[in-house]
C-alpha cells in the first residue's frame, strides 16, 4: 500500500520580491537587444514569477566585448591579488548579509527546501568566495633550474575572457564555482544562467559590483541553450569555457569550441554513481545514507547516489527499510519548515522522471514506493524506490534526475566493482563499510572523480570535483579549479656570465 501525499492548495507566499530581471552587461542591467522576454515560473504551481530579458547573439556579443575590453585594458587582471581578494571577500560578506533573501529568490525559482538553502547551501556560496578570495594573493609561479645558462621563469597567467554556462540544480552554487576562481585568478567573464533559474545570480551579482568589482568584469546574461549558450561556446574572442550540464550538451559545446578558436574547455556532465553498501554494513545507517544520497534535492544532483548496490545477505532488509524511508520523506511546499523534497524544476524534468518511473515498471523492476505525482499542480513526485533492478533497465543506466531510487542486489566485492564501473559515466561512488580492506580495494578500483566513504555528497570548498569517463573533463573546486583559469608561461633568460 502506497502511502498518499499531499500538498497544501495555497502555496506559502515567499519572503522576498524580485527586483533584478535584466541582462547584467558592463556592470549595468539592461534590456536584451531584442527586447525579448521569457517567463521564470515558479515550481510549486508552474506560474509565472517574473518575466527575464532573453539575451542572444548579440547580447553574447555585446557582454563579450565589456569582458575583452575589462581584460585587455584592466584594471582586474593587472589589480594586485591583494585588491581581488578584498572584492572578493567584501562580495562574500554581502551575500552573508544577504543570505535569507539569496536563499527564498533560489527556493521559488528552483523548488528547494528552504530551510536547507538558507542553512546550508547559501552559506555554501559565501564559504567558497571566501576560499578563493583567500586564493587570489598567492597564484605565483616558480623558477625551474633548468640545465644551461639559463634563468627559466615559469609564470602563470589568467586566461582572458571565461564563458561559464551553468545549470539550474545548484544555480547560485554553480555560479559559485565558475566565477570564484575565475576572477581570483584575474579573468574576466561572461556567464549564462539556466532558464529554469536566473533570478538568485543577477541578485548577487549586484552585491558583487557594490563590492567593488569592476564594470564589465562579470557579466550575466540570462537565455537559452541553443542561442545565448551556443554563442558563449562558439564566440572566437572567449578564450575559455567552463560548462556544467548534461553529457548531450556537453559534447555539444565541446564541438562549438573546438570549431571556433580552440578555447580551452572545462566539463562537468552526467552521472549514475553507485552507492555500494556491503555486508558488514549498520542497515539503519546505509539505508539513510543511501536515501539521502539520492533522494537530496529532489534527486536532481549530478553526483546522485542512483545505483544502490546492496550485498545480498542484508538485501531483504534494506529494501524494507528504504521503503520505509522513503514513505517516510516530508514532501511539500518548500517554503514550509521541515520539509526535505520540494517539486522537481520544471514540467521537462518532471515528465523525464515520469517516464523513467513507466520505464522501471515496464521492464520489470518490482516498485516498494512512490510511483505517482502529487497533487495536480506544480512538479512534485513522489519518492519512489525500485527493488530487484537489473544492470541492463534504463533506470540503472541513464541519469533519471529525480527522486527514484534503484536498488540493485551484489554478492561479493569484484562482482560489485565490474558492475559499478559497467557504465559511460564516473563522477562519484559512495561506500559503506568498516572494513579497512575492503575500502582500500574500492578506493583504487573504482573509475570515478570522488569516493565517499561512509558519507555522501560532501561538497567542500577545497575538495576537487569532476568527472572520469563521459562525466567530464577537468575538475572544479580546490586547488585544481585555479588551473582551469591559468595559462602557463615559460620564460627563458639567457644569463650574460655563463660562468657564474
Ligand atoms: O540540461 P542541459 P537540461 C542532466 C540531467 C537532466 C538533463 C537535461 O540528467 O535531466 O541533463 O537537463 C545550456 N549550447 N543535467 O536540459 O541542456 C542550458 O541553457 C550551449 C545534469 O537542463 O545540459 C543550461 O544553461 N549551452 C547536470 C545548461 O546548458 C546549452 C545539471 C544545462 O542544460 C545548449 C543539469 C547548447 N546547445 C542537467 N543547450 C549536472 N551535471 O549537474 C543547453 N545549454
Amino acid at each position: 500500500v502506497l502511502r498518499m501525499f499531499s500538498i497544501a492548495a495555497e502555496p506559502i507566499t515567499p519572503p522576498v520580491e524580485v527586483h533584478h530581471t535584466q541582462l547584467l552587461i558592463d556592470g549595468k542591467f539592461v534590456d536584451s537587444a531584442s527586447g525579448r522576454t521569457f517567463p521564470t515560473l515558479d515550481p510549486r504551481t508552474g506560474e509565472v514569477i517574473a518575466h527575464v530579458a532573453e539575451g542572444d547573439l548579440e547580447d553574447i556579443n555585446r557582454a563579450v566585448s565589456a569582458a575583452r575590453k575589462a581584460f585587455d585594458e584592466g584594471p582586474w587582471p593587472k589589480m594586485s591579488g591583494y585588491e581581488r581578494s578584498h572584492i572578493l571577500y567584501r562580495f562574500a560578506d554581502l551575500i552573508e548579509k544577504h543570505n535569507d533573501e539569496i536563499a527564498a529568490l533560489e527556493t521559488w525559482d528552483g523548488g528547494k527546501p528552504y530551510e536547507h538553502t538558507a542553512q546550508k547551501e547559501i552559506p555554501m556560496v559565501t564559504r567558497l568566495m571566501r576560499y578563493y578570495a583567500g586564493w587570489a594573493d598567492k597564484i605565483h609561479g616558480l623558477v625551474v633550474p633548468a640545465d644551461g645558462p639559463h634563468h627559466v621563469q615559469v609564470l602563470h597567467e589568467p586566461i582572458g575572457v571565461a564563458g561559464q554556462i551553468i545549470p539550474w540544480n545548484f544555480p547560485l552554487l554553480m555560479f559559485g564555482w565558475k566565477i570564484g576562481p575565475a576572477l581570483a585568478c584575474g579573468n574576466t567573464v561572461v556567464l549564462k544562467t539556466a532558464e529554469q533559474t536566473p533570478l538568485s545570480a543577477l541578485y548577487v551579482s549586484k552585491l558583487l559590483h557594490e563590492a567593488g568589482l569592476p564594470a564589465g568584469v562579470l557579466n550575466v546574461v540570462s537565455g537559452f541553450g541553443p542561442t545565448a549558450g551556443a554563442a558563449i561556446a562558439s564566440h572566437m574572442d572567449v578564450d575559455k569555457l567552463v560548462f556544467t550540464g548534461s553529457t548531450d550538451t556537453g559534447k555539444i559545446v565541446l564541438e562549438l569550441a573546438a570549431r571556433s578558436n580552440l578555447k580551452r574547455v572545462t566539463l562537468e556532465l552526467g552521472g549514475k554513481s553507485p552507492m555500494i553498501i556491503m555486508d558488514d554494513a549498520d542497515v539503519d545507517q546505509a539505508v539513510e545514507l543511501a536515501h539521502s544520497a539520492l533522494f537530496f534535492n529532489q534527486g536532481q544532483c549530478c553526483c546522485a547516489g542512483s545505483r544502490t548496490f546492496v550485498h545480498e545477505r542484508v538485501y531483504d532488509e534494506f529494501v524494507e527499510k528504504s521503503k520505509a524511508r522513503a514513505l517516510k520523506r516530508v514532501v511539500g511546499d518548500p517554503f514550509k519548515n521541515g520539509v526535505e523534497q520540494g517539486p522537481q524544476v520544471d514540467e521537462k524534468q518532471f515528465k523525464k522522471i515520469m517516464h523513467y518511473i513507466k520505464s522501471g515498471i515496464d521492464s520489470g523492476a518490482t516498485l516498494v514506493a512512490g510511483g505517482d505525482r502529487i497533487g495536480d499542480k506544480g512538479f512534485y513526485v513522489q519518492p519512489t524506490v525500485f527493488s530487484d533492478v537489473k544492470d541492463e533497465m534504463a533506470i540503472a543506466r541513464e541519469d533519471i534526475f529525480g527522486p527514484v531510487q534503484s536498488i540493485l542486489k551484489f554478492k561479493d566485492l569484484h562482482e560489485v566493482i565490474q558492475r559499478a564501473n559497467a557504465t559511460e559515466y564516473g563522477l562519484a561512488a559512495g561506500v559503506f563499510t568498516n572494513d579497512m580492506n575492503t575500502a582500500n580495494t574500492l578506493m583504487r578500483a573504482l573509475r570515478v572523480g570522488t569516493v565517499w566513504f561512509n558519507c555522501f555528497h560532501v561538497f567542500d570548498a577545497t575538495i576537487p570535483f569532476g568527472g572520469y569517463k563521459m562525466s567530464g573533463q577537468g575538475r572544479e573546486k580546490g586547488i585544481d579549479s585555479l588551473k582551469n583559469y591559468l595559462q602557463v608561461k615559460a620564460v627563458v633568460t639567457s644569463l650574460k656570465n655563463p660562468a657564474w
